[in-house]
C-alpha cells in the first residue's frame, strides 16, 4: 500500500499547514506500515479555514436545499463505488475487522442517502393564529459556521453523521477529525471536492485535539460545535462554548449494559454479549461493558460466554478469521491494561483474558486478548468508568427491579439491552431505564441511521444524531407571522 500525503482542505484547495509541520498515521496491526503524512495544524490554519467557511456561508444559505442535498447524494454514490477500497484502508488505518469497516462505510452511505432525501423535505410547520387574517409558519435556518470534531472509532460513519446534516442545513463547516484516522477523513473530504461542492462549504483541518481542536472551539467565528468523544474533553468543550454562547452538541462516553433475565433465549444472549462487548475491540460508545445477569441463569450464561470468547481469534483485521482486531494506539492499550489491573485490585475476578497475546505475529501491533470479569459490583471503577476496550464484566442480580437499578446506577446513559420474553418485565425496563437507546432482545451496538441516536446523563447534553433530529444540531427555528388584516391587531388584546 502506498503512503499518501494530505494537507488541509481549505476553500476548495489542499494546502500544507502554515508551519509546514506534519504527522504520520500508522497501521495499529502493523506499526511498520505508514499510511500517510498529514498537516499538523495550529490556530492560524484553523483561522484560515473558519474564514473560508464564513465567506462561503451567504451564498450557501441562498442555495436551494435540494441542491445542497444533491452533493450529499453524489458522495453517497461515490462511497458505494469505493466501498471496498475505502473499507480496506479503514482496516489498515483504524484496525477494525474488514467486515466491520464495510459496515462503517455502509452506515455512512445509508445516512448520506437519508440526508439527501431530507433535502426534499426539510419541513417546517404551519400553525393557526389566534388573530384573524394572520398566518404562522416555521422554517429551519442554518446556525452558521459549524466546527465538527470526530473520533477515530467510526472514521467514515461519524464524520458523515455531522457533515451531511450540516451541508443540508445550509451550514458551512470546519471538520477536525481524530488524529488517529486522518487518511479516512481526507479521502471522504476529497469526495466532496470531486462532486463539486462549492469552495469553503466544507473545510478540513487535521491535527491534534489540544491544538487544532482547541483553536476551533475557541474561534469566535464558529457558531456551533458538534463533538463526539470522551466525557473529559466534552466537558471542556461545553465550558468553553458556554462562555462564548456557541451551540454545542456532545456525544460522549457510556457504560452500557446488557440484562439477561431467566427466560432469556440463552444462545442469543451469549452471542449478543460477545458481539456487543468485543466488536470493534470494545471501542464503541455503545459497547456492552456490563453484563447484568439474573442469579438463576448466571452459571450457565457465564460458562457459555467464556466458552464463546475463548474461541475468538485475535489478530490483524484483514484476516477474515479474526474476531478481535487491535486497539487503536499504545495509549489506549495501556489504559485498558491499567483498568484490568484496577478491576483485579477491586476484587473482580478475571475469567478469561486480561493480558496481551503472546507471539511473533503480535509484536508490531496494539493487540489485547478479550477480557471477561466476574463478580463485578456496581461501586467498582470498572463498573462505572468507560474503558473503551475489549473488557466486560458480569454482575449478579436477583430481580428485574434490581437489574434496572444496577443498570441505572452509572453516570452515563447511551444504550441498554434486556433479554427476556416477559412482557411485564420488558415494559418495566423500557419505562425505567435511563438510556437514550433501549433494545429488547438485540445487542447494545448496531444503531440504525434513521432513528435518533444519543444518550442521557453524562453521555451528552440533550442532542441527538442520526434520524430526523440530526437537523436540529445545525439549525435554528424561525417563526414567521404574516398579518394580512390590514390593521393593527394586538395579541391577547384584540377582539376576535
Ligand atoms: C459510537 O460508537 O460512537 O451503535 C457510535 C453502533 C454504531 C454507532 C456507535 N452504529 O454500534
Amino acid at each position: 500500500m502506498t503512503t499518501r500525503d494530505f494537507g488541509n482542505f481549505i476553500n476548495g484547495d489542499w494546502a500544507d499547514a502554515l508551519s509546514g509541520e506534519t504527522f504520520e498515521s500508522r497501521n495499529p496491526a502493523d506499526l511498520t506500515e505508514v499510511l500517510g503524512t498529514f498537516a499538523k495544524s495550529g490556530a492560524a490554519d484553523v483561522d484560515r479555514a473558519v474564514q473560508a467557511a464564513k465567506d462561503a456561508y451567504p451564498s450557501w444559505l441562498g442555495t436551494p436545499v435540494p441542491q445542497r442535498a444533491d452533493y450529499v447524494l453524489r458522495v453517497a454514490l461515490l462511497l458505494e463505488e469505493r466501498k471496498e477500497d475505502l473499507s480496506e484502508t479503514m482496516t489498515r488505518e483504524m484496525g477494525k475487522t474488514l467486515k466491520e469497516a464495510r459496515a462503517d462505510v455502509q452506515e455512512g452511505i445509508d445516512f448520506a442517502h437519508y440526508m439527501a432525501g431530507e433535502g426534499r423535505r426539510f419541513f417546517g410547520d404551519t400553525i393557526p393564529a389566534e388573530l384573524s387574517n394572520k398566518f404562522y409558519m416555521t422554517v429551519r435556518h442554518p446556525i452558521g459556521v459549524a466546527g465538527l470534531i470526530t473520533p477515530w472509532n467510526f472514521p467514515i460513519a461519524i464524520p458523515l453523521w455531522k457533515i451531511a446534516p450540516a451541508i443540508v442545513s445550509g451550514c458551512t463547516s470546519v471538520f477536525k477529525p481524530a488524529e488517529d484516522t486522518p487518511l479516512c477523513a481526507a479521502l471522504l473530504v476529497d469526495m466532496f471536492r470531486e462532486v463539486g461542492l462549492p469552495p469553503g462549504v466544507l473545510n478540513l483541518v487535521n491535527g491534534m485535539g489540544d491544538e487544532a481542536g482547541a483553536a476551533l472551539v475557541d474561534h469566535p467565528g464558529v457558531n456551533a460545535i458538534s463533538f463526539t468523544g470522551s466525557l473529559e474533553v466534552g466537558r471542556m468543550i461545553s465550558e468553553k462554548c458556554a462562555r462564548s454562547m456557541k451551540r454545542c452538541s456532545l456525544e460522549l462516553g457510556s457504560k452500557n449494559a446488557l440484562i439477561v433475565m431467566p427466560d432469556a433465549q440463552m444462545d442469543l444472549a451469549v452471542e449478543s454479549a460477545a458481539w456487543g462487548a468485543f466488536a470493534t475491540s470494545g471501542q464503541r460508545c455503545t459497547a456492552t461493558s456490563r453484563l447484568i445477569v439474573h442469579d438463576r441463569v448466571r452459571a450457565e450464561f457465564t460458562e457459555r460466554l467464556v466458552d464463546r470468547v475463548s474461541g475468538m481469534k485475535v489478530g490483524n483485521g484483514l484476516d477474515p478469521e479474526v474476531e478481535l482486531a487491535p486497539v487503536i494506539n499504545e495509549q489506549q492499550k495501556k489504559r485498558v491494561l491499567e483498568y484490568i489491573g484496577v478491576g483485579r485490585q477491586e476484587g473482580a475476578k478475571v475469567l478469561i483474558g486480561g493480558e496481551e497475546p503472546q507471539g511473533e505475529e503480535y509484536a508490531n501491533g496494539h493487540f489485547l486478548t478479550p477480557t471477561v470479569f466476574d463478580e463485578m459490583t456496581p461501586e467498582m471503577r470498572i463498573a462505572r468508568e468507560e474503558i473503551f476496550g475489549p473488557v466486560t464484566g458480569i454482575m449478579n442480580v436477583e430481580s428485574v427491579e434490581e437489574a434496572i437499578a444496577v443498570a441505572n446506577s452509572v453516570d452515563y446513559g447511551l444504550s441498554c439491552s434486556i433479554y427476556t420474553h416477559d412482557i411485564t418485565n420488558t415494559f418495566k425496563a423500557v419505562q425505567q431505564l435511563e438510556f437514550g437507546v433501549i433494545y429488547v432482545n438485540a445487542p447494545t451496538i448496531g444503531a440504525e441511521i434513521q432513528v435518533p441516536f444519543g444518550g442521557m446523563k453524562n453521555t451528552g447534553n440533550g442532542h441527538r444524531e442520526a434520524g430526523p433530529q440530526s437537523l436540529d444540531e445545525f439549525t435554528e427555528w424561525k417563526t414567521i407571522g404574516i398579518d394580512f388584516s390590514g390593521k393593527l391587531q394586538r395579541a391577547q388584546m384584540s377582539e376576535p
